[in-house]
């Protein structure tokens, strides 16, 4: 049986070694390319932080299967076994443009069940990260289940550009959400966001469209404080398609799937 406090460890160490390869690389000018368009960027930087994990992991647990953003490993099959599913930048954006307000994400999960979790906030120098029936922590803090809030007195994290595109099926539902909440906020960084629910800075993240590797490693640290990450239909979240991402304490997060996000809206 894997001891996953030491494998969350390793992880740890691997992360701050990462991260100060990233930090060096931000001082000297590297490669920006658009992916799928002008708001979808990679860089040398996001390609050799994932090879520089998935050397590692090959290295050290060569039985451990392994999910990059970037393709560095082939596409995964299954989720039988132990695997790491890593996103080397999350936030590429702002870490291009902004310099700050990006991270590192891992899960890794057992059998499609979450393990460890970490999310690295590089500048911030702040570690997210949970190990299964451990706790969850920022740096050596542990975190503390913060109180449910009614949705006008909740600040809602999301993506403003989706409010803005009126013939998209989810805007209408968020437009309501957005003005029935506190406040919005928006930071660009997935990872951080989701990091940010489970940490009680926020109290709802909200995306249209995520990928395995943005909610991997914050999905282990939103289940230890016992919150909830569904799909807008409130489905379980899948590891090996993307999707759909409402997470929240639970009783907001099951308020907003049934009032808002849902498919009966
Ligand atoms: P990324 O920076 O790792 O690409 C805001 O763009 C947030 O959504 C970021 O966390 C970003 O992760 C994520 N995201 C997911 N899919 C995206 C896409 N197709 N284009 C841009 N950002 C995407
Ligand atoms: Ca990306
Ligand atoms: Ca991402
Ligand atoms: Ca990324």
């Amino acid at each position: 049986m894997a001891d996953w406090n030491e494998l969350g460890k390793v992880a740890r160490n691997w992360t701050y070694e990462a991260a100060e390869q990233i930090k060096e690389a931000l001082a000297n000018p590297f490669k920006v390319e658009a992916k799928s368009g002008p708001d979808d960027l990679v860089t040398e930087v996001d390609k050799n932080t994932e090879a520089f994990f998935y050397n590692k992991v090959r290295e050290t647990f060569p039985e451990h299967s392994f999910l990059g953003e970037e393709g560095t490993a082939e596409k995964l099959e299954n989720t039988d076994g132990i695997t790491w599913i890593i996103d080397p930048i999350d936030g590429t954006m702002n870490f291009v443009q902004q310099k700050i307000k990006f991270a590192i994400s891992i899960g890794i999960y057992e059998d499609g069940v979450g393990k460890v979790g970490i999310v690295y906030d590089v500048m911030a120098d702040e570690m997210f990260y949970a190990v299964k029936g451990v706790g969850a922590y920022v740096n050596e803090v542990e975190l503390v289940a913060g109180k449910e809030r009614p949705l006008n007195e909740s600040i809602i994290s999301l993506n403003a550009r989706w409010l803005t595109e009126t013939d998209h099926p989810h805007a209408n539902p968020l437009l309501a959400l957005v003005r029935d909440s506190r406040s919005v906020r928006s930071y660009g960084a997935a990872a951080i966001e989701l990091a940010y629910v489970a940490a009680d800075r926020l109290d709802a993240y909200v995306s249209v469209n995520l990928s395995p590797w943005d909610y991997a490693g914050a999905q282990v640290l939103l289940e230890e404080m016992g919150y909830r990450a569904t799909s807008f239909s409130g489905e379980t979240l899948s590891l090996l398609n993307g999707g759909t991402v409402i997470a929240a304490k639970p009783a907001l997060q099951r308020e907003i799937v049934s009032a808002y996000v849902g498919e009966e809206n």
